[in-house]
């Protein structure tokens, strides 16, 4: 598969070396050493992006809007093929495209201080504010109802009807806290209905990772721009606050260690409204801390919807994977709301000094 793919770019696989990479759920990443230079390999998954075409077609207007616009902002923008094309399709391996791997870069797979959070967050509305004149209309919808919270509870309720019986025993407890919060949903559906909030050029996927950094820490720009699309701010402001604040991943089974860094949370105010302090209206913006709730809530529910239909989305590794993915965001969720009030006092406090805070390194 491999030695095919890289064909179409002018490599033999011989003279490449291959490490596998990244850490996501859908996609695959591979690292490429090619004559010395590094590249970036990767396999879209079309189960969830069923028109991979949509994502080539979103990442060239904005690498043209950029280029245009901003010709100094730091864009990775995927290597064109032999043949000219920046994605390629493979008959029996689906589609693929290749990157230049940015020399000196640095990422990271957890928030290990808060300058990170602060440096991510800033890069994620920075990337949000340059896109603002861009027609959100003209960027392809990748995956309808991506974050469309009502459609995540109708689709967890389906899987609590007609999921797996036994499964459904064994997750009851969550099951019933899920749903003691339908307050969350009827949030969103609210703020919809009301036409709250604006729809921007939204990342979809801020996770640590997913920013690259130089040798002192500061970011350099977003990477992974697959599901770029026309969202809500608290999608964005929403997974950073799920995947920065607490020290350990979705993937830890010790839910002891989930706990809320309000110094992480903090970072993350700053950096982000130091580039969106402009563009969100005063409504929005009261909505900084619900947008964790909002993101926290629905990837407990995903992940207990997954465990339910039989690990058909995300997989597993071990039999009750989704269960104890699902039990650690439900974990999350209950810190979060825990603190609700002091987050909602770290955000007013922030928006009243104005400040942008040099941040150094804390753990
Ligand atoms: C998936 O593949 P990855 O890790 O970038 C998922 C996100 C979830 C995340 C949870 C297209 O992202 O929405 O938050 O897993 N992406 C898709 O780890 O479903
Ligand atoms: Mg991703």
């Amino acid at each position: 598969m491999l030695a095919t793919a890289l064909s179409n770019y002018g490599m033999e696989l011989d003279l490449c070396e291959i490490i596998t990479i990244g850490s996501g759920l859908i996609n695959h990443t591979w690292k490429i050493n090619f004559q010395g230079k590094y590249y970036i390999l990767q396999r879209i998954n079309s189960d969830v992006f069923k028109l991979p075409q949509q994502i080539d077609d979103n990442i060239l207007l904005l690498t043209n809007y950029l280029k245009e616009d901003y010709p100094e902002y730091f864009f990775v923008s995927p290597i064109k093929s032999l043949k000219g094309n920046t994605m390629i399709f493979l008959e029996e391996f689906g589609y693929f495209r290749l990157f230049h791997f940015v020399e000196s870069s640095t990422t990271y797979t957890a928030t290990e201080n808060s300058k990170q959070a602060y440096e991510a967050a800033r890069q994620f509305g920075r990337f949000t504010r340059l896109l603002s004149g861009l027609h959100t209309e003209n960027l392809k919808i990748v995956i309808p109802d991506f974050h469309n919270l009502s459609l995540r509870y109708e689709q967890f309720i389906e899987a609590t009807k007609n999921g797996n019986h036994e499964r459904h025993i064994i997750a009851e407890k969550g099951i019933a806290y899920l749903f003691s919060q339908k307050q969350i949903v009827e949030d969103y559906e609210n703020l919809v209905q009301k036409n709250l909030f604006t729809k921007r050029v939204t990342h979809f996927d801020t996770k640590i990772s997913n920013v690259l950094f130089n040798e002192n820490d500061e970011g350099l720009c977003v990477i992974d721009l697959d599901t770029v699309m026309p969202g809500y701010f608290i999608s964005d402001v929403g997974d950073m606050i799920r995947t920065y604040v607490c020290p350990v991943t979705e993937e830890e089974e010790d839910t002891s260690k989930i706990v809320i860094r309000e110094t992480y949370f903090e970072a993350i105010v700053h950096g982000y409204l130091s580039e969106m302090r402009d563009v969100l209206s005063d409504a929005e913006i009261k909505y900084f801390v619900y947008a964790g709730k909002f993101m926290i809530y629905m990837q407990a529910m995903r992940f207990l919807t997954d465990y339910l239909n039989n690990d058909i989305y995300y997989g597993a590794k071990y039999e009750t994977h989704n269960l104890v993915r699902a039990n650690n965001q439900i974990e999350l969720l209950k810190a979060l709301i825990k603190k609700e009030n002091l987050l909602n006092k770290i955000v007013a406090r922030s928006l009243e000094t104005n400040s942008r805070l040099d941040y150094t390194i804390s753990n």
